[in-house]
């Protein structure tokens, strides 16, 4: 299965992973990628919003990729994935699969780039040295790409632990959607979808009331310095939990972000 318009070829490359291990809450993010690409089917390829269409962007979907359920053994192949999309001089927005694996993504592109902004949009920090005892789970993995060397701009938190205030409030991690977005360094956006009200986007591991709408997301979209965005992924979306409302605002954020990437490329590419 294929998201919907996706071509042979070109500079953007989707693909999905398929893993949950670590899921503290509700499970079922692995089956994410496809129950999008299934949803992609109902939705117009016309933005309104960019005032484009996926059918006039050249990116290609690749489909699931093959990962362990061992987590290190993850991180390195969704880090490999990255790296051989990255070295053809594209990009890629990758769909989870739980939050965990943002951490493999970013390895690839700190590597690639040196350095790098993480714009993190989520419910919660996830920033806890340590949960459950493991090191990497998806309460932890922005922790590890702060102390892996990138840069954090987190939106839309509002779930936190005591360590984690006081992590956010000493690193200055913490932004709000008024504040524009800097464009000195190479930009990363990790979407967790639970960043979106559970009114909105029930489907999610760990629902967090007070979230954001469909016009606070449309609004940040359109406030990226594009041309800076080197990769992008789409978060923690268990169609387990609700698989039908949330599945169309997941395909239509994923449909935004790809016109988004293009907008600042699309008069090279014509
Ligand atoms: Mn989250």
């Amino acid at each position: 299965m294929k998201f919907l318009a996706s071509k042979n070829e070109g500079p953007l490359v989707l693909f999905s992973v398929p893993f949950d291990s670590t899921s503290s809450g509700f499970p079922g993010s692995k089956f994410a990628g496809n129950r999008i690409r299934e949803a992609s089917i109902m939705l117009e390829e016309f933005s309104p919003l960019w005032v484009s269409s996926l059918e006039e962007v050249p990116f290609r979907d690749s489909g699931e990729i093959e990962v362990s359920c061992d987590t290190n053994k993850m991180l390195e192949e969704v880090e490999e994935t990255a790296s051989s999309i990255l070295s053809n001089e594209q990009t890629f927005l990758m769909i989870g699969g739980e939050h965990t694996v943002t951490l493999g993504a970013v390895r690839a592109c700190l590597k690639k780039f040196g350095k790098l902004r993480v714009i993190h949009l989520d419910a919660h920090a996830d920033l806890r040295d340590s949960f459950e005892n493991t090191k990497y789970n998806h309460a932890t993995v922005m922790r590890r790409v702060f102390e892996e060397g990138a840069e954090l701009f987190q939106l839309g938190i509002r779930s936190f632990s005591r360590e984690e205030w006081e992590f956010v409030k000493t690193y200055k991690t913490l932004f709000d959607f008024a504040d524009s977005i800097p464009s000195d360094l190479p930009i990363y956006i990790s979407v967790d979808l639970d960043v979106f009200d559970p009114a909105v986007f029930p489907g999610t591991g760990t629902p967090e009331p007070g979230g954001i709408f469909w016009d606070d997301f449309a609004r940040f979209v359109k406030s990226i310095p594009w041309n800076k965005v080197v990769a992008i992924d789409v978060v923690e979306f268990s169609p387990l939990v609700e698989d039908k409302v949330s599945a169309i605002l997941a395909a239509k954020v994923v449909r935004e972000l790809i016109l988004g990437w293009f907008s600042a490329r699309i008069s090279k590419l014509k």
